[in-house]
């Protein structure tokens, strides 16, 4: 029994230190985040322009971004939770440490938009992509608002 608990105060200490430790640095987790925003911001951009009109709407190559989109959706966050990493060259605004569930929030409804762009854009309706296109573009902003500084 005793084995038991003990087992069990040491897997639940390996899970806690993963979700808090995934970088040696805290200067790697921030270039993680910046990576993956740039490459969001990329795939993002193609769309807008197709949704702007600069270049032609292609079905294809709009939903390609947008499933793109909506994989990267997932990847940042851990990174937004390293201690420290709030600090350096950075943007990120200590407002995700003081308010973690309004960050969770924001990046929870991000992914959710994304992943209603990437079965819009399936569909091929160009209406119906632009218009949940804007609403990707409101729930990017809307985080940085918050969580970046600047
Ligand atoms: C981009 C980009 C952002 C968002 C934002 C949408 O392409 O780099 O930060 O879109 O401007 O409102």
């Amino acid at each position: 029994m005793k084995r038991k608990i003990l087992a069990g105060i040491i897997i639940a200490l390996v899970v806690a230190g993963a979700a808090y430790a995934q970088f040696a640095k805290p200067e790697q987790a921030i270039k993680y985040r910046k990576s993956v925003m740039f490459l969001i911001a990329q795939h993002f951009g193609r769309m807008g322009a197709m949704v702007k009109g600069e270049t032609p709407y292609q079905q294809d190559d709009f939903a390609q971004n947008a499933a793109v989109v909506d994989m990267l959706a997932a990847l940042p966050w851990d990174a937004f939770k390293e201690p420290g990493a709030d600090k350096g060259d950075t943007t990120m605004s200590s407002a995700v440490f003081q308010q973690p569930e309004k960050f969770r929030a924001a990046a929870a409804s991000f992914e959710s938009e994304t992943a209603k762009l990437a079965d819009v854009a399936e569909d091929g309706n160009l209406d119906a992509a632009k218009a949940q296109f804007g609403k990707v573009a409101q729930s990017c902003k809307s985080c940085h608002t918050e969580f970046r500084v600047k």
